[in-house]
């Protein structure tokens, strides 16, 4: 590896909200390497390719893999376990005791071992410390908006939640070209580098006494044509619904809520025309697709400066984690 990023999801892990992970466990998938070595039988990379592992990998054979309307592999974590390889065990020792794989991915280790379907190769000239945004935070979020919702231009949108992911949400809704991008965070210091990235209106909803829903619907004449959730708290879930105009409105749930929390909600809202969805990993099939938002960046498509809030070195990871949980960064890179 040569820089991970830190995101929210890897602390969700860190506090038990996910189920399904054994420990001890390697966390991180938000990360850019070079090859070291491949595996018998690996075709398509060599050492010295420079790579991101896939937190969603691209098997190509499964069902999901086969449909042109999901990226969603059925090798992931959400139908089979990526804490261990495909054959069941694991290539971590800590102190001669076995540790377990994350995502399949790793990437707060000098060292991974990845399967083949987990991993793109990119062009070689990418900065490592830009590049590792694509293992997550940057495609997470831009895709949401441009493949899940789809926002047309001159479109009215929210976005809910100013970190990583709900930042690349705004710069996908720009460069969608929407008309008016509302962005809504309880932390109002993430609301300039917002406006950098195209939000028109930023908004607390610690500043009003009516629930920021009604707030949104009353600025909006009626609502937004596409809502995003990028907190991953089913209030706001259910808030970012609320806030989407009757008959045509869509709510894209991005933010990954705790493994056992539900929701309830008045079905009126969807028998009157809204559309709610789920994306994972922006929607993008993850192997053919990274590359290609790789070369967009190299080719200027995509400023990602601001994305970036603090590069610490490795052994600083646990200061990268209190600038999160502080509010205080958008993304940490640390370098090796
Ligand atoms: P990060 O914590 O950086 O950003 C969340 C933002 O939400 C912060 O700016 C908070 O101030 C703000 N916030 C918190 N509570 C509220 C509230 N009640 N109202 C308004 N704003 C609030 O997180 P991140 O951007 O790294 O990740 C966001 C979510 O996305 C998180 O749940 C993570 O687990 C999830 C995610 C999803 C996927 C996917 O594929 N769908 C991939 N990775 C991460
Ligand atoms: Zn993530
Ligand atoms: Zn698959």
């Amino acid at each position: 590896m040569v820089a991970t990023g830190i995101c929210r999801t890897d602390d969700h892990v860190l506090k038990g909200a996910l189920k399904g992970i054994d420990f001890p466990v390697i966390l991180g998938h938000e990360g850019a390497g070079i090859i070291e070595s491949v595996g018998e039988g690996v075709t398509g990379l060599k050492p010295g390719d420079k790579v991101i592992p896939l937190c969603i990998p691209q098997c190509g054979k499964c069902s999901s893999c086969l449909n042109p309307n999901t990226n969603c592999c059925l090798k992931t974590h959400l139908s089979e376990s990526q804490n261990v390889m495909p054959d069941k065990t694991s290539r971590f020792l800590c102190k001669g005791k076995a540790a377990y794989h994350f995502l399949w991915t790793s990437t707060f280790s000098e060292y991974t071992v990845v399967p083949v379907d987990a991993v793109a190769k990119i062009d070689d000239r990418v900065p490592m410390d830009k590049a590792c945004l694509f293992g997550c935070g940057f495609p997470t979020g831009y895709g949401a908006v441009v493949n899940t919702a789809k926002v047309e231009p001159g479109s009215t949108c929210a976005v809910f939640g100013l970190g990583g992911i709900g930042l690349s949400a705004v710069i996908g809704c720009k460069s969608a070209g929407a008309a008016i991008i509302i962005a809504v965070d309880i932390n109002s210091a993430k609301f300039d580098i917002a406006k950098v990235f195209g939000a028109t209106e930023c908004i607390n909803p610690l500043d009003y006494s009516k629930p920021i829903q009604e707030v949104i619907t009353e600025m909006t004449n009626g609502g937004v044509h596409y809502s995003f959730e990028c907190i991953g708290n089913t209030d706001t879930m259910k808030a970012a619904l609320e806030c989407c105009h009757m008959g045509y409105g869509t709510s894209v749930i991005i933010g990954e809520a705790p493994s056992a929390a539900q929701i309830s909600f008045d079905p009126i809202l969807l028998f009157t025309g809204r559309t709610w969805k789920g994306s994972i990993f922006g929607g993008w099939k993850s192997k053919e697709s990274v590359p290609r938002l790789v070369d967009e960046f190299m080719a200027n498509k995509f400023n990602l400066d601001g994305l970036v809030s603090h590069t610490l070195p490795f052994d600083q990871i646990n200061e990268g984690f209190e600038l999160l949980r502080s509010g205080n960064s958008i993304r940490t890179i640390l370098m090796f």
